[in-house]
């Protein structure tokens, strides 16, 4: 670990052992290559981790298993206390563990501080969920017979994560996975791994206290070979994976070849669309926070903002104002509004998205470009950019993690509006901003929004847990999060019992001998 401008925050985190690697609870073993994790904020080279060997991936899945058995022995009620500890653990730790996340990622320390607190509010519904993993009841045709429902645990649950939300994906993961009695092997992104190594380190020291097995909570660290061991591994029943749609459909042949289940949440392309009776300032900030917030690095990032050609010039004429007024630089400055891109890739493909919109015929709005001097040594500060495009536009169908914004005009009624935003491959996240009624419910109806989230008077960004999360078409169809997504980190079983002395057969089939 470099003496950085955080090593304050590792220390607190306990992030400072050296071989750390591979890990089962606290046992951390190391054998591979070592991992670089760069920060996007300084180009600072923040710690080096070992990644995940085949053998060392064996060990763990070993391991795993065997956790299992003991853990699925746990009530589901003192499961959640262990859940509850851990938000606990993390409650503790939210200023450091916000402070990694900012400085290893780039998004702002405010943000940083947001998903962890993400964390913390889906340890709370994992403990109330502990008592709440209902089954239904059903009446059977035959007499005395009695049918019900009951959902038991699946075993091992392979969590892939993204880089941009390098900890709450993995919380709304694994928090419910381990109340519903799985244990967990975390692949985070090759771009995050050390806040992955201070979750990881938490929820260690949390296990080891109360004497359970190490492996409820394992860690494999690597690029997309070792996420490869966890899809072609029939030991993993489930696999949620969030990503990338190009990732997203490599995981889903994997696990489906296998006949296993695949949990995907994957890109977003949202829009928000602003009707004559939109509040003016509302929508401003909804779509600027969206646009830029996290750099543009959301799934649920705004992209689109499909405006009524009555309200255009004034949406323009506000959001070039607004943008502006916005602070690049460092992420942990809190006078700063947008931070760093990931890295350099991400960095091309922002360029090439703006060379792209031109080349189709857009109008860059606000200009784009990459920050230099000082503060933006590591290369990664780029300037958020807005173009007038059109929505069939190659690059504007597709998602570029990075803050662009592409601005389009709609005539007539909301329908034509829809039209635009439904057409498009992903289905994340949509909103609307207008005071009128028939209108707002038109957009929530089975003839508006095709995606998996529909916000009125709200930005595309910023969900809260409590409702489940994801989307359709290619966003791959998985919900995460709250409402009853716990059902996919279960098998649920029907069953049937006759207390009486006959046998008599459903459908009312007679087999006498
Ligand atoms: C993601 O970008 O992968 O709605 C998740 C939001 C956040 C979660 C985003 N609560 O923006």
């Amino acid at each position: 670990i470099s003496d950085s401008k955080i090593s304050e925050a590792l220390n607190q985190l306990g992030v400072k052992t050296e071989n750390l690697g591979s890990s089962t609870g606290s046992n951390w073993f190391a054998s591979g290559e070592e991992l670089i994790s760069k920060s996007p904020v300084d180009g600072v080279i923040i710690g080096k981790v070992n990644q995940t060997t085949a053998e060392d991936y064996e060990k763990v899945l070993q391991t795993a298993e065997g956790a299992f058995k003991e853990w699925r022995k746990v009530t589901a009620p003192q499961r959640g206390e262990i859940v509850r500890q851990f938000g606990d653990e993390l409650r503790k730790h939210k200023a450091s563990l916000g402070k990694l996340v900012s400085y290893e990622m780039g998004k702002s320390y405010q943000e940083g501080l947001g998903e962890v607190q993400e964390m913390i509010d889906i340890c709370d519904f994992a403990v109330g969920l502990s008592r709440q993993l209902h089954g239904l009841t059903m009446h059977s045709e035959r007499p005395g017979h009695r049918m019900y429902e009951q959902y038991h645990p699946l075993g091992i649950v392979g969590i892939i994560s993204a880089f941009n939300f390098p900890v709450a994906v993995w919380a709304w993961n694994t928090a419910l996975a381990w109340v519903c009695g799985d244990v967990c092997v975390w692949k985070p992104s090759e771009k995050t791994p050390l806040t992955a190594v201070a979750c990881q380190k938490l929820i260690g020291n949390v296990i080891e206290a109360n004497n359970l097995p190490e492996g409820i909570s394992c860690l494999i660290i690597g690029d997309y070979k070792v996420g490869e061991l966890l899809t072609n591994d029939k030991r993993v029943p489930l696999v949620s994976a969030t990503g990338s749609i190009r990732m997203g459909k490599i995981v889903a042949q994997a696990v489906a070849a296998r006949l296993g289940k695949s949990l995907l949440e994957l890109g977003g392309n949202n829009a928000i669309i602003v009707t004559p009776d939109a509040d003016i300032k509302m929508t401003v900030i909804g779509a600027v926070f969206g646009a830029v917030g996290t750099c543009g690095q959301r799934c649920t990032s705004t992209r689109r903002l499909i405006v009524h050609e009555t309200m255009y010039d004034q949406v323009k004429n506000a959001l070039v104002e607004a943008y502006k007024q916005l602070r690049i630089g460092d992420p942990l400055d809190e006078n700063n509004h947008v931070g760093p891109l990931i890295d350099k890739d991400a960095v091309a493909n922002y360029l090439n998205a703006l060379a792209e919109v031109k080349k189709e015929g857009g109008t860059v709005l606000v200009e784009g470009g990459v920050l230099e001097g000082k503060g933006y040594e590591s290369g990664c500060y780029v300037k958020p950019a807005i173009a007038e495009a059109e929505n069939h536009f190659e690059i504007v169908q597709h998602e570029t993690f990075a803050p662009i914004l592409y601005l389009m005009k709609y005539k007539g009624g909301v329908e034509n509006a829809l039209e635009l935003q439904n057409g498009v491959v992903q289905g994340l996240s949509s909103a609307i901003m207008t005071n009128n009624l028939r209108e707002a419910e038109h957009f929530l109806s089975h003839q508006g929004s095709d995606c998996g989230i529909a916000n009125v008077n709200i930005g595309t960004s910023g969900a809260e847990i409590g409702g489940a999360f994801g989307g359709e078409k290619e966003t791959g169809g998985g919900r995460e999060s709250g409402s009853d997504a716990w059902k996919v980190y279960m098998r649920r079983q029907t069953n049937t019992i006759n207390y009486t002395t006959e046998l008599p057969l459903a459908q009312g089939i007679k087999f006498d001998l």
